[in-house]
């Protein structure tokens, strides 16, 4: 049996190891939607499972992780207080995905959310008609910047946390 939190990669690996694709896989929470039996050969089954969570985060910080990389809906969690958790969670702890990424060209490094958001919307163009800036788009660049890899390989939990 293969279970774990939604969208970590259960149902690929289910198809790597059987070398086919068997079980439905996509890039958000509950694609998997109820149990699955896929046969390796005649004697192994594996059996593929929707993503759970627990019913409760032990503490807060634990649900945003959660959140930033995509295992809990996005429809049920508010997208412009994830960006900035996620974004102030960078700026604190991994500075220079942030500097190559977004702000190569200037020579005040990002030290606060708004600088980055700001910083987000000049490199990216992220700007409404009119030239408004358009913090929503710049959001969800950052959301999705970090979840596909494009800010790098970055580790949220370490063993001695
Ligand atoms: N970069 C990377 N992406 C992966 C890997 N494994 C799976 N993915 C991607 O992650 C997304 C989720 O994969 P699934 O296999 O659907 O995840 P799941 O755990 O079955 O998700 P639920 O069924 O929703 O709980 C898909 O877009 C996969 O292509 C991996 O090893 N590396
Ligand atoms: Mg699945």
């Amino acid at each position: 049996m293969v279970a774990g939190i939604p969208n970590v990669g259960k149902s690929t690996l289910i198809n790597t190891i059987a070398g086919k694709s068997a079980a439905k896989t996509g890039n958000k929470p509950g694609v998997t939607r109820g149990n699955q039996w896929i046969r390796l050969i005649t004697q192994i089954e594996l059996l593929d499972t929707p993503g759970i969570l627990w019913p409760k985060f032990e503490d807060e910080h634990t649900g945003e992780m959660i959140a930033f990389i995509g295992s809990v809906n996005d429809l049920i969690v508010n997208t412009s207080e994830l960006a900035e958790t996620l974004g102030k969670w960078l700026i604190a702890n991994v500075p220079a995905c942030l500097e190559t990424a977004y702000n190569k060209d200037s020579e005040d490094k990002i030290s606060g959310y708004q600088q980055l958001a700001d910083a987000i919307v000049k490199v990216r163009g992220c700007l409404r008609p009119g030239g408004e800036p358009d913090y929503e788009k710049a959001e969800n660049i950052l959301i999705n910047d970090f979840r596909s890899g494009r800010l790098g390989r970055i580790t949220l939990e370490r063993v001695s946390d």
